[in-house]
């Protein structure tokens, strides 16, 4: 059985700063690309979601919430008040994210939400008042870290809860495709001249040494990213420079390494644009606008639950 860890395990207080970092690399054109497009059509998103309505935001994974606050302020722009609910697993991330809002935007009232909304959250919980419309915000393209079929569940999951008219925003990242991006564009966005996404990878054995009493020797494992065109994702390992054996204390468990064997600890789908489209339409989100960067790197698409 090839070895693998799931990546919400990356998001611990280190693990979240370490992706901050990542977040401003050079290399990691995702978010330049997708803060551009939040910039440039806030306004519009916000508008066509809201209609006549009040909105509040729901955003899964929020973590900094950095980009949201250009949808936040659009919102606010649109309505004088906005409720935002960040959902995240990680609380140290969801806290400096909400004092930074309210500081910012002060007509914003967060209620964060420590959750893994893989699991137990549902939109139920975000207590928005009868009358208003919701709107989902997915960005970042976390949706890449799920299998398609496991993202299509959680969306209906998630839609059964919502009302008519409420709304999904997803970020998505594309696939590499001819006169656009490349695919050695696609791994340098995950394997960093300044080694900054290895730490990032490696930092889940430090996690693991720390809260299972694991013995990872960090130094004997490499971090590898690898573009597998078959499934259309971006995979991250980390790969065993030697035969060697870890201790895990805390499940009273042994894991025997070979040489060259590889831990597989993420994945991250990129999708067709039309592709992307398919998926939210089986999701219940069937999609009224969609805006993407001239060379169609990335995209941003908004859905409305029929
Ligand atoms: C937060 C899941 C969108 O897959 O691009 C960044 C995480 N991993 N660099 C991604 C990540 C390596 C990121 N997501």
């Amino acid at each position: 059985m090839p070895k693998q860890l799931p990546p919400w395990l990356f998001y611990d207080q280190a693990g979240s700063l370490l992706f901050e970092r990542i977040t401003e690399l050079p290399e990691y054109y995702l978010t330049h690309i997708e803060r551009e497009l939040l910039a440039a059509h806030a306004g519009e998103m916000i508008a066509v979601a809201a209609g006549a309505h009040r909105l509040s935001l729901i955003e899964l994974g929020a973590g900094s919430a950095d980009k949201t606050r250009t949808l936040l302020a659009a919102a606010l722009a649109h309505q004088g008040t906005v409720e935002y609910q960040p959902v995240d697993v990680s609380r140290t991330a969801l806290e400096a994210a909400c004092r930074r809002i309210e500081c910012e935007l002060p007509m914003v009232t967060a209620n964060p939400v420590v959750a893994d909304y893989t699991r137990e959250w549902t939109a139920e919980d975000s207590g928005t008042g009868i009358g208003d419309r919701k709107l989902l915000l997915w960005i970042g393209s976390s949706i890449g870290n799920f299998e398609p079929a496991a993202a299509i569940a959680l969306l209906r999951r998630i839609n059964r809860t919502m009302r008519a008219k409420d709304g999904l925003l997803l970020g998505v990242d594309l696939t590499p495709r001819d006169g656009g991006k490349r695919t050695e564009d696609l791994v340098a966005a995950y394997d960093d001249s300044a080694g900054v996404t290895a730490r990032f990878n490696r930092n889940i054995l430090v996690r693991l040494n720390r809260e299972l009493g694991a013995d990872f020797n960090l130094d004997s494992f490499a971090h590898r990213a690898v573009w597998n065109v078959d499934q259309s994702r971006m995979e991250m390992h980390l790969e065993s420079l030697a035969a060697q054996t870890v201790k895990l204390d805390a499940l009273e468990l042994t894991v025997e390494f070979e040489a060259g064997e590889r831990l597989h600890t993420e994945n991250s789908y990129k999708y067709k644009i039309d592709q992307a489209e398919a998926l939210m339409n089986e999701a219940g989100f069937p999609v009224t606008r969609r805006w993407t960067d001239a060379e169609g790197w990335f995209a941003v698409l908004l859905g409305l639950k029929i």
